[in-house]
């Protein structure tokens, strides 16, 4: 079959001229009768009557396809388009030098630097989007109003600064210094990096996929307060940018019927459909646009579809017969994508060429006519009445599928190639071509050095540029803090966990509960805590909240519970505090980002405690977590049911003795796996004063664990240890005694530790000192900075990490054991005064019991007290026959299999 022969596999958006035995005069009976009841009545009653006519035609048997998809036009009809409030031609100027500075940047650079990258093609095909947004809608935060907010795409940031530097925000070094940041006098991130420029960035969205995931939650967190009375109502928009090949990232798509369930009118997604991504292009043999508009209208968002440019429109009003959207809709987008780059007699011949009355529309049309016909995401008045519908829009949230081209006006340098994306250098003449297409008032000889241009400050672009952005409040983006520190010291709240359990057994998980219940009744940040779980509310006994604090839900309870009649029945409500998620950890973080940045974002002071099954966070969602990182977000994440070998018969999948390990990279992330109730009130206490009083940029990661265990009261002033990472938790009851140990122990694993403790000093005769080590990332960042500090400062007194402090004058031989890798007391032992043995849980995780697990990693109080008599056997100070005993006594199988490749 020819080419022309084989229908092309397009999605489901043709129009039909030619049914069965159907004639084209009845075909146009039908369009025109319709066209004068949209005329005389409106589009509702043409409407009303479509869907009767299509009941009316399942009910005669006729099987109607089903499509989500309209055709493959413009969503907004020309008579519904609103007049472009703005100066077009002066926009079209402004937008021109944006593109140019851009591009400098990204050229310069390299010019100075090979390789070190950036990206053209990805602004130039989205400028007129950013545009129209920075002219007419996207509000700046202020006093008296909250604000739009804005979620950038990561690789448009060029033009992002180079509005920025028009505006006078900032200045030409910097942009000299685009990703060379550790230039004198600073430089500019690659992406948004709220870390690196944490006045300028929001929020990070380089990593793809992640942008509209949180968006969609962001927008959620905006109407909970809302609900929960902690911001007036607003009519602020989150809006997010996206890539097309973005929406390929399986977060992109995770969350949209979250997003039109909550009725998020007030979430703008505008995807840049430039057709491309890194490689080629997204769908080369189908229209991603058509596949994103029945993703989107599957899920009830309102879709508006911006595809051609206002050349189009008087071609589109002499078809009277429908054949252009047809053959709009034949096209798959590798076909779209090599028009781009085609001339205007190739378009006309393979385009137009498919039917002579198409080839008749545009008979007037000169060649270069037909090349330059814009598409709808280039020209400003099709994407300010898309921009407008979706900020009037009521009842659902709105995508923007906004067709653009790649590279748009690289010309030969690179617009519409595959290669575009990666284009960072052009030669003289392409330069020189950009220059004049864009009206850059620089001359053949100045511009080849692409030197940044910004007019006088009175210039009228300038001056235009500035009035826009006063009217809307101010520049976009911009970061600040705006929430006030708090003031209580909250001792009262938790000076109850020090004092134990009085025996009665607990595990750290109900005791974090426990806190977390007081927390909330607290005057100064009890309606500030924002509890979110993913369906994990029960496993961690939350249930309680439930009733106390309610489940958010923006439209209440529409029914009774099924356990209306317990005491803790399932109660949601519009003030609901607790974010029930549901199954989405994902989406759980996302939530905990909004309000752990809440600070910033509304200047409220939220503090999240996301609570989640370990093995599913840092495990499964780690680069959100990175994400909220760069962020400064601020909160708790709590890994429930932590512990490889304390989270029984769950198995390989669940039991996590790997989060501690992936928390290390993550630098603001403070990790601690403690051990009891005290040692998580410090931390609780303290992070909340160093977060929220001190405002600094760290979080907290908690471990926490369901085996219940009595416990103990706080033995003396331990605080400062607990938060540093180790302290004496039980000194060796003999002194004196000849053979001496230290054994470290964290988490439920410092229980073994102490049983070993009593075995060695029964049956062995060796006393040994018992530390809690809380957190070995504190130990290792202390150790290496006291090493890197040294090393700088040869002349000055050396600085003695913190573990060889503690350990000074302690003897004998040293083991720790925790239910995570052993490499976290590995990466310790160098500043211990002697050799390490390391226990811990490398290996898949079992479905049994505790002890047999316990056994299995080999971390039981048996295998403590095995590790450190060996230590005493190296080192001399006992015999081999009492080795052999021990492992006899024990009931040591030596010969059992290694739990690290079993
Ligand atoms: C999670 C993730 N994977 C891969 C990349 C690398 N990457 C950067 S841009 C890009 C292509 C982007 O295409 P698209 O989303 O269509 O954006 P466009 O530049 O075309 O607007 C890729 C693969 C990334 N930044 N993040
Ligand atoms: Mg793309």
């Amino acid at each position: 079959m020819s080419k022309e022969e084989e229908p092309a596999e397009v999605m489901d958006n043709e129009i039909s001229t030619q049914p069965h035995g159907m004639e084209d005069v009845e075909i146009q009976e039908w369009l025109e009768s319709l066209d004068s009841v949209l005329e005389s009545s409106g589009p509702e009653v043409a409407a009303e009557i479509l869907e009767r006519l299509r009941a009316h035609a399942t009910v005669n048997g006729i099987d109607l396809p089903f499509s989500a998809n309209t055709p493959y036009a413009n969503t907004i009809p020309v008579r519904l388009q609103p007049l472009f409030p703005g100066d077009q031609e002066l926009e079209r100027r402004i937008k021109s030098l944006i593109r140019w500075n851009a591009l400098a940047m990204v050229v310069r650079a390299n010019r100075v630097e090979h390789n070190i990258g950036g990206h053209i093609s990805t602004y130039a095909s989205a400028a007129t989007l950013y545009e129209v947004g920075f002219n007419h809608f996207f509000r700046a935060r202020s006093d008296e109003f909250e604000g739009d907010t804005v979620y950038f795409q990561g690789h448009a940031s060029p033009g992002m600064y180079a509005r920025a530097f028009l505006e006078g925000r900032l200045s030409g070094q910097k942009l000299e210094n685009f990703r060379r940041e550790l230039k004198p006098g600073g430089g500019l991130s690659s992406y948004p990096h709220p870390w690196l420029m944490p006045d300028f960035w929001e929020f990070p969205t380089v990593s793809m996929g992640l942008c509209p995931l949180m968006a969609i939650y962001q927008a959620r967190f905006n109407r909970y307060l809302e609900d929960r009375g902690m911001k007036p109502a607003t009519d602020a928009k989150v809006w997010a940018f996206l890539g097309d090949g973005e929406t390929d990232e399986p977060e992109s798509l995770g969350a949209i019927t979250l997003a039109s369930r909550e009725k998020l009118d007030n979430l703008i997604f505008v995807v840049n459909c430039n057709l491309q991504r890194l490689d080629g292009p997204v769908r080369g043999n189908g229209q991603i646009i058509q596949e994103l508009e029945s993703a989107f209208r599957g899920a009830r968002w309102n879709v508006i579809k911006v595809l051609w440019g206002s050349e189009w429109d008087p071609i589109f009003e002499r078809d009277t017969e429908g054949l252009l959207v047809k053959r709009m809709g034949e096209l798959v987008d590798g076909e779209y994508q090599k028009l781009v780059v085609s001339s205007g007699a190739y378009v006309r011949e393979h385009f137009f060429g498919s039917d002579p009355r198409l080839l008749q529309l545009v008979e007037p049309l000169p060649d270069e006519a037909l090349r330059r016909l814009r598409l709808g995401g280039h020209d400003p008045r099709k994407v300010y009445a898309a921009y407008k519908a979706a900020v009037d829009h009521k009842g659902s949230p709105t995508v923007i599928l906004a067709r653009t081209i790649k590279g748009y006006g690289l010309g030969e340098a690179g617009e519409g190639k595959n290669v575009t994306h990666q284009q960072k250098k052009l030669n003289e003449d392409e330069l020189r071509e950009f220059r004049s297409r864009f009206g850059i008032p620089l001359n053949d000889v100045d511009c080849v050095e692409v030197p940044f241009y910004r007019p006088a400050e009175d210039s009228v672009e300038i001056q235009y540029l500035r009035a826009r952005r006063e009217a809307l409040g101010g520049y976009v983006p911009k970061r600040s803090v705006r929430s006030k520190p708090l003031v209580a010291d909250h001792d009262d709240l938790f000076k109850e966990f020090h004092e134990g359990s009085d025996g009665r057994e607990v595990s750290t998980t109900m005791a974090f509960v426990g806190m977390l219940r007081k927390m909330l009744k607290d005057t100064e940040i009890g309606r500030l805590i924002v509890p979110i779980v993913p369906d994990e509310a029960r496993t961690f006994g939350m249930e309680s909240l439930f009733r106390t604090v309610g489940i958010y839900s923006s439209v209440g309870q529409r029914y009774e519970p099924v356990d209306v009649n317990t005491l803790l029945y399932y109660k949601e409500a519009k003030d609901g505090q607790i974010l029930e998620e549901g199954i989405t950890e994902a989406g759980s973080m996302a939530s905990c980002i909004a309000a752990g940045t809440a600070y910033a974002t509304h200047g409220i002071n939220t503090i999240p405690f996301f609570i989640y099954y370990s093995m599913f966070g840092f495990q499964r969602i780690a680069d959100f977590i990175w994400a909220a990182a760069d962020m400064r977000m601020r909160g708790f994440l709590l890994g429930g049911t932590s512990g490889r070998t304390t989270l029984a018969g769950e198995g390989l999948q669940h039991q996590d003795g790997n989060s501690h390990v992936l928390a290390l990279p993550v630098p603001n992330v403070k990790a601690y796996d403690p051990a009891f109730a005290y040692e998580i009130a410090v931390i609780i206490q303290d992070g909340i004063r160093r977060m929220y009083k001190d405002g600094e940029s760290v979080l907290y990661y908690i471990t926490v664990m369901n085996e219940p265990y009595a416990m103990p009261p706080m033995p003396g002033d331990v605080k400062d240890g607990i938060l540093r990472g180790m302290y004496r938790f039980r000194p060796a009851a003999n002194g004196k005694a000849k053979l001496r140990a230290q054994l470290f122990g964290s988490g439920a694993i410092l229980n073994e530790v102490l049983r070993a403790q009593e075995i060695l000093e029964s049956k062995y005769g060796v006393a040994s000192d018992v530390w809690s080590v809380t957190s070995y990332k504190e130990l290792y960042n202390d150790g290496i900075e006291s090493e890197r500090w040294n090393r700088l400062h040869p002349g000055e007194k050396a600085r003695v990490p913190y573990v060889t402090k503690c350990l000074a004058d302690a003897p004998g031989v040293l083991v720790a054991a925790s239910d995570y890798l052993k490499t976290l007391p590995n990466m310790i032992s160098k500043w211990m005064p002697r050799r390490l043995a390391s226990l811990g849980t490398d290996g898949f995780g079992r479905s049994e019991g505790r002890a047999s697990l316990r056994e299995f990693f080999e971390v039981d109080s048996r295998f403590i007290t095995l590790a450190a008599l060996h230590e005493l056997f190296v080192e001399g100070k006992v015999e081999r026959s009492v080795l052999d005993k021990a492992i006899k006594d024990l009931g040591i199988n030596t010969d059992k299999p290694s739990p690290v490749i079993s």
